[in-house]
């Protein structure tokens, strides 16, 4: 796979990068995309129907099954060559920010270090009701435990549709894009704000852009350079273009 000079000269330059990753570099670990059609029992709900408060209010049982479920797929799943590649790439450069947009803490499983979480982590709990953090010492599948401080209903630390994003790491993220010369966005449909804006943002500071992703989105034709290959395929290929195969 041929990674184009203008990338392999920034990635041996550059001494500050920063990557926004979404479902897409996870989908090579087998687990399925945000958007990708959900199967089984899920197959008839869509994603960001579930993914909402209002949808735990309206059925807590069945919003709390759904992560139940997509814990079960993580935690069968191992982090790709995709999240290496990018482990990989944050010892290698002095200011590295990697931004996520998933939920699935498989950066972290690969090694990264410095991990921006935007949208929460499925293995993180907190109360619906008082926000306070949750420590679960075993994670029921069927139904949402109570908080212990106020009986509340406790649910995933995730973010859903309608609700703030965690102000720090909307800072950092944001902090991170504007200072970066380049910038990564890796398989990420470009759709959910306000994480879509962040290559944007970069952009407009002046870094050097790049989508990786398996096909056009709603970023095409906005970034400096638009690759279209698998992840785990092409971010490996990037490494040991750029830094030799001791990558
Ligand atoms: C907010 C955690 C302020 C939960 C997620 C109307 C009402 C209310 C809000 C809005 C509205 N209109 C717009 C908004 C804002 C809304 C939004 O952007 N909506 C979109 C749908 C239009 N955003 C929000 O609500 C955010 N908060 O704005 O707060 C506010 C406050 C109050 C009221 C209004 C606004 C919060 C958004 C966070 C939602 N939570 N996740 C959970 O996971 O259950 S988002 C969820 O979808 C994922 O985390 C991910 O971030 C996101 C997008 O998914 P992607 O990661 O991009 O994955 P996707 O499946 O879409 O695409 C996969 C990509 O990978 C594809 O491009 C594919 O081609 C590629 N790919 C596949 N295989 C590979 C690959 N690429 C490379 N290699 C491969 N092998």
């Amino acid at each position: 796979m041929k990674i184009p000079d203008p990338l392999i000269e920034r990635l041996r330059r550059s001494q500050r990068v920063a990557v926004l990753t979404g479902a897409g570099v996870s989908a090579e670990s087998g687990v399925p995309t945000f958007r990708d059609a959900q199967t089984g029992l899920w197959a008839r709900y869509d994603p960001a129907e579930l993914a909402s408060p209002e949808a735990f209010r309206a059925n807590p049982t069945l919003v709390w099954q759904w992560y139940a479920y997509r814990r079960s797929l993580v935690e069968a799943a191992a982090p790709n060559p995709g999240h290496l590649a990018l482990a990989d790439l944050e010892r290698r450069i002095a200011d590295f920010t990697l931004i996520t947009q998933n939920v699935d803490d498989l950066h972290r499983r690969a090694g990264s270090r410095n991990v921006v979480e935007l949208h929460g982590n499925l293995f993180r709990y907190r109360c619906f009701d008082d926000d306070t953090p949750v420590e679960l010492v075993t994670v029921p599948q069927d139904a949402p435990p109570r908080c212990a401080r106020c009986g509340g209903l406790v649910r995933p630390d995730v973010v859903w549709f309608g609700e703030w994003l965690p102000p720090q790491a909307w800072r950092t993220a944001v902090a991170a894009a504007e200072r970066c010369d380049l910038f990564l966005c890796i398989g990420t449909s470009g759709v959910v704000r306000p994480a879509a804006d962040l290559p944007l943002i970069a952009r407009s500071a002046g870094a050097y852009t790049v989508e990786i992703n398996i096909a056009p989105g709603a970023l095409d034709g906005q970034l400096d350079l638009h690759l279209y290959a698998p992840a785990g395929q092409l971010l490996p290929a990037m490494m040991s273009a750029a830094f030799g195969d001791a990558a």
